[in-house]
């Protein structure tokens, strides 16, 4: 049964269930739902990349932080449908296009995109867009563009939120996913751990990505990648085992959603992202680089599915 009327409780109650009792619930909820063996993969494209008005703490993109990530303008089409394609050969059913904007803007750099996404819908893949916030018409032109998916993320709790952007409030995150919603495209949305939160934030972010109707189609779990000359650079390491927990939580809470091991995995050991995938996480990304940072690539996670006896699913939606 799919409910949206999680309270913080539920989820602290359930978080701290014994492990082998919270991995079996998990369990038993991802496997009346999804094959337990496959494991989905998008691949990312930074397409306008740096020089971000945002001040997000965890973020090599934002201009108001050195980290030496070297700018540039929307690609042009024919490099992106290159990687696309790419990407799609290798077995990516999702290509998700990112640009480090605070919102789109009507104009050349938005038609460019709409462009973008004709082209790479064209080739069959599952389109996804991230691109800051968006109004009603904004996300209408996207979903006429062959635009499946719309990632924007809510990253942590209401709470703390302050804490790691102060130039956008949770509020207007909110507008931009019922934006999405109302366009008929499926929502992307997730967070980051990580950032110095509590396990209570941790917990309220779920149970705010829970309380949605319908709930995210994707939830992006993200394990912050700390990067030099960002506020977070030296933040301390989340431990494994609390982030198993709540990919199990995340799992029982919204049953029917692509619960992503996102960004971070490079910092994971095989077991613990083993531990993930028993947990309910079935998705990651692909390749070698996320949007800016490095990604553990195709030979490696190819020999981790070999030595799980598990498979990436190769049809898009
Ligand atoms: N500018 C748009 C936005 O903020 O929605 C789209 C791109 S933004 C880079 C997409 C997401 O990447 C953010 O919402 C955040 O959750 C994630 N992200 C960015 N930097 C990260 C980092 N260092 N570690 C983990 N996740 C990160
Ligand atoms: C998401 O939740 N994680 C992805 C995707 N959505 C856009 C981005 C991760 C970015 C990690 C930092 C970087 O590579 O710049
Ligand atoms: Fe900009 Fe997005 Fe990075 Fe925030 S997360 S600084 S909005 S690119």
């Amino acid at each position: 049964m799919v409910r949206h009327d999680w309270t913080a409780e539920q989820l602290t109650e359930l978080y701290q269930t014994p492990f082998p009792d919270l991995m079996f619930r998990a369990q038993s909820v991802h496997r009346e739902n999804f094959s337990p063996t496959e494991v989905q993969r998008s691949t990312l494209l930074s397409v306008k990349t740096g020089g971000c008005p945002e001040d997000c703490a965890y973020c090599p993109q934002s201009a108001h932080y050195d980290t030496g990530v070297e700018r540039h303008k929307v690609l042009p089409k024919d490099v992106v449908l290159a990687q696309a394609k790419s990407a799609q050969r290798e077995g990516s059913t999702r290509f998700c296009m990112g640009a480090a904007w605070r919102e789109v803007k009507d104009g050349k750099d938005f038609d460019e995109i709409i462009e973008l996404v004709r082209g790479v819908s064209e080739l069959g893949m599952e389109v996804c867009c991230t691109l800051g916030m968006l109004n009603e018409e904004q996300a209408a032109r996207l979903k006429d563009a062959g635009c499946y998916a719309y990632n924007h993320n809510l990253d942590t709790s209401p709470e703390y939120y302050g804490e790691i952007i102060t130039t956008r409030t949770y509020e207007q995150r909110l507008d931009t996913l019922r934006n999405v919603r109302k366009a008929g495209i499926t929502v992307c949305c997730g967070g980051i751990v990580g950032m110095g939160e509590g396990t209570d934030d941790r917990l309220g972010l779920l149970a705010e990505l829970a309380r949605q109707d319908p709930h995210p189609e994707s939830v992006p779990i993200n394990m912050l990648v700390r990067v030099d000359g960002t506020p977070l650079e030296n933040e301390t390491p989340v431990d494994p085992i609390d982030f198993v927990r709540l990919i199990a939580v995340a799992r029982i809470v919204m049953p029917k959603s692509y619960v992503r091991l996102s960004a971070g995995r490079t910092d994971m050991s095989d077991e613990m992202q083993a531990l993930c995938f028993l947990a309910g996480a079935n998705s990651i990304f692909a390749g070698e680089k996320l949007l800016t940072t490095p990604n553990p690539g195709e030979t490696h996670d190819r020999a981790l599915m070999k030595k799980l006896g598990m498979r990436f699913r190769e049809e898009a939606h």
